[in-house]
């Protein structure tokens, strides 16, 4: 009996995975655990292209908790930006460098290794860079959103 039920639970999992990205984990206050190999990435339209996100927890367009993981190519650069709701970035893999100002400048950030955690307060201006492929994690509470300081930097906007 006992595999029969591990059998259908995978089973199950394997569907909602394939069918519907993170659903399962969606509106519900469910207990939640999730192996690296259970992300499903997306494009992020919200970033400069390259990025690819794997919502966790969400959506983050609603206000409730969200949990999601992106992952930044090499020698990738975000601009300066901020966001409605206070951000926690988690570094999971690589080096994120990131600062605080109105304008991208790899010289005034600090190099974010795995294991590192950083706190944005919401409108603080931010931005960083990658040298190797990093992947962070970002959890808050939505509705989220990403204000970049110079218009023309949105590539929602392009
Ligand atoms: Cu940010």
């Amino acid at each position: 009996m006992k595999a029969f039920q591990a059998a259908f639970a995978t089973a199950t999992f394997a569907f909602f995975s394939l069918a519907t990205p993170a659903a399962w984990a969606q509106g519900r206050s469910e207990h939640v655990m999730v192996g690296p190999k259970d992300l499903t990435w997306a494009d992020v339209p919200s970033l400069p292209a390259g990025a690819k996100i794997a919502v966790i927890e969400g959506p983050m367009n609603e206000a409730k908790p969200f949990t999601v993981r992106l992952k930044f190519p090499a020698n990738y650069k975000i601009p300066a930006h901020s966001h409605p709701a206070i951000e926690h970035v988690t570094v999971i893999s690589g080096t994120f460098n990131m600062g605080t100002g109105d304008k991208l400048d790899p010289k005034q950030t600090k190099a974010l290794s795995a294991g590192s955690v950083a706190i944005v307060q919401p409108k603080i201006n931010h931005f960083g860079w990658t040298k190797r492929e990093t992947i962070v994690q970002l959890h808050g509470v939505g509705p989220w959103g990403v204000t970049y300081v110079n218009p023309s930097d949105d590539p929602r906007k392009k």
